[in-house]
């Protein structure tokens, strides 16, 4: 029963397929300007799937308001710590805050009354569990 293809096609052999034009949309989207969070929830989870960083912040980068409060969650029964840091690739307590989540559901809050960048890690898991605040104006 396959007779329509003898009749529409014609016999074209070797045509070329149509050329698609590959559109290479990937343009970056323009990031409409959001209005700064007053309060913003970091979780604390070693649910990565991640071999190379078994355990992390999600999410690891934040912004909030000056005067914000940023609340981690520990997610699962792994023994963390929210630990201020003076230098992101030096992972060194400053003394800023510190904050121990031991156990399923523990939460830990920091009230940022300063404009600037906050970087922070786990202790017990300081080669890949790291995490940024930013304090930015309303
Ligand atoms: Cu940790």
């Amino acid at each position: 029963m396959l007779v329509l293809a003898g009749l529409t096609g014609g016999c074209s052999p070797g045509a070329p397929p149509a050329a698609t034009p590959e559109q290479t949309t990937t343009a970056s989207q323009p990031t409409t300007p959001q209005p700064v969070a007053r309060q913003v929830e970091v979780r604390l989870t070693c649910a990565t799937g991640d071999d190379e960083a078994p355990c992390a912040f999600r999410p690891d980068d934040v912004s909030v308001s000056v005067g914000g409060v940023v609340r981690w969650v520990n997610d699962d029964a792994t023994f963390h710590t929210v630990t201020s840091t003076a230098s992101p690739q030096v992972r060194r307590p400053s003394g800023r805050f510190h904050g121990v989540l031991d156990r399923t559901g523990e939460t830990f809050t920091v009230r940022f009354a300063e404009e600037g960048t906050y970087a922070y890690y786990c202790q017990p898991h300081a080669e890949f569990m790291a995490g940024i605040v930013r304090v930015v104006p309303e």
